[in-house]
């Protein structure tokens, strides 16, 4: 069907549905032209406007334990933007009037696949799984808020339609690097937040790094009596304590985003060797550092105890950590010999798998005998993309000068570091996994993330004007087909996504390149 005649179809059914009722409702587009981000596999538009105020119930076919929470915040969320109670009602057969929350294990063989209808008088989201749900309902979100912020009449209606969606990567990550500078753990849930909003499901957490140790460990107290206490600059750092670490946990989880916790070793490693002189080589501990030089520090690979130390951290993190893999950095170790780096890393990741994880690293871990199921992170400037010997692994594409968010926009962005480039909205937007690298084969490719390096991110203000938009085009790559994605249409739908950050109070950066709505 075109989209004049949708139209037509759209504004006659809209019409009919004002003469019926006394606040009629106002559609502010048709589906297949909502700016949703990421952009669904398939939309159709049917002919039905759907008024917000006929919905008065959840109700849920199918079980799960984790349909409570994610109920729970959906009836919040709708209360806060349409200002109405809707009933939790288990068990109701009538789907008038409700949205239902449906899981039907054979719908998919996505776990993250959803169907959302939208009709005159009722919605459904249906997933194979509780995620599929989840992930279908962030799509009604955002279509209820982009209606509610462009329109003029408070009273909402939503256009009827079908979505079926399902992501490309099974991983579109985030990276949050909380050693340089620490952030509370209300300014990662609030990051988690809005991660969620776009569908990214995994927050890797860079947890240790030479300017800070942030992860109690109980067996070895003084990594954050001494080594959490600075941070760059010489602020007064700080840690999560294990309750801290779970409750992160709890909150990622409920919204479908796992947590990887990273422990960067040998190198990365001055705030454990500050705390602890026995893991120096020397014996003794070396100063506190709040500058932003890396490469320098290194756990000392011939003694005993530095296993003993790498043991018990990866057993007492692994034991609050749910999700399958475990990072243990291997990233700029300039001052580990490759042999004796290698020799180190065959007994971390023998440790790793005893605590039955899955090992990831920055690709240099590549030297070392990795087990095949190993997800290396690609990091490296397009310079030395020749420099990686594919093998069998697995790979996350986090390309510096595609992916890193503490890259300055342009000239003039007053935050962030420059090493790999400026890195501008259309170009961090404008690239395929699949093709990036050359040499690497495209099923090794499990998905991209983005990391956040925070040597110059102080706050969360810091965080989100870095981070957004350009995560949100990152989403968009991991979420959306190749085939299906053009940098002008992406740029047009982004456009509504500034209303979208500014009530969330987001301090974002409003880019020249898009014609903000
Ligand atoms: C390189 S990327 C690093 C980090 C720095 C970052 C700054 C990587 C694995 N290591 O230690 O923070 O550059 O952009």
């Amino acid at each position: 069907m075109s989209n004049f005649i949708k139209k037509i179809f759209f504004v006659s059914s809209f019409i009919l549905v004002t003469m019926s009722a006394c606040n009629p409702p106002e559609p502010i587009y048709v589906l297949d032209e909502a700016p949703l981000i990421p952009l669904p596999s398939s939309v159709v538009t049917s002919d039905v406007v759907m008024p917000l105020d006929v919905i008065r119930s959840v109700r849920t076919i199918g079980a799960d334990e984790r349909l409570n929470p994610i109920t729970q915040n959906f009836i919040s969320f709708w209360k806060k933007h349409t200002q109405q109670e809707l009933l939790y009602a288990v068990d109701a057969t009538d789907s008038n009037g409700a949205i239902t929350f449906e899981i039907d294990k054979g719908f998919s063989s996505d776990q993250e696949a959803y169907k959302l209808v939208i009709a005159s008088n009722e919605i459904t989201v249906k997933g194979k799984s509780i995620e599929g749900v989840f992930r279908g309902l962030k799509t009604l979100e955002q279509l209820v808020v982009l209606s509610k912020l462009q329109g003029e009449s408070q009273f909402l209606s939503l256009p009827g339609g079908e979505i079926t969606d399902q992501p490309t990567y099974g991983y579109r990550g985030a990276m949050l690097d909380v050693a340089r500078h620490f952030f509370s753990v209300a300014d990662v849930k609030r990051y988690i937040d809005l991660l969620s909003i776009y569908k990214i499901n995994f927050l890797h957490f860079h947890l240790s790094d030479d300017q800070g140790w942030r992860i109690e460990i109980k067996s070895w107290p003084k990594l954050t009596e001494i080594g959490g206490q600075t941070q760059v600059g010489g602020g007064e750092g700080g840690f999560y304590t294990q309750e801290d670490f779970k409750e992160i946990v709890k909150y990622a989880a409920d919204r479908f985003i796992t947590i990887i916790p990273e422990i960067d070793l040998p190198g990365h490693t001055n705030a454990a060797l500050a705390s602890y002189a026995e893991l120096n080589c020397n014996d003794k501990a070396t100063e506190l550092y709040t500058g932003i030089e890396v490469g320098f520090s290194t756990l000392c690979v011939d003694k005993e105890v530095t296993y003993a130390f790498v043991d018990d951290v990866i057993r007492e993190i692994s034991e609050m950590s749910p999700g399958p893999y475990f990072h243990i950095g291997g990233d700029e170790s300039h001052v580990t010999p490759e042999k004796d780096f290698n020799r180190f890393m065959d007994r971390t990741l023998a440790i790793v798998k005893k605590y039955n994880k899955i090992p990831m690293g920055w690709y240099e871990l590549i030297t070392a005998k990795i087990p095949e199921e190993t997800l290396l992170q690609y990091w490296a400037k397009t310079e030395d993309f020749s420099k990686v010997i594919p093998k069998k692994s697995k790979i996350l594409m986090s390309a510096a000068s595609y992916n890193y968010l503490d890259m300055k926009y342009d000239s003039i962005t007053p935050l962030g570091l420059s090493w790999a480039g400026y890195l501008p909205l259309k170009k961090a937007y404008d690239w395929d996994p699949k093709n990036l690298v050359p040499n690497l084969v495209p099923d090794q490719i499990i998905g991209l993330e983005a990391p956040l390096w925070t040597e110059t991110i102080e706050d969360f203000d810091d965080i989100a004007v870095m981070a957004f938009p350009r995560i949100i085009g990152h989403a968009e790559i991991g979420w959306t087909n190749a085939s299906q994605r053009k940098w002008e249409d992406y740029a047009h739908r982004l456009s509504f996504h500034g209303r979208l950050l500014e009530a969330l109070e987001v301090k974002y950066h409003p880019a020249t390149e898009i014609d903000w709505k």
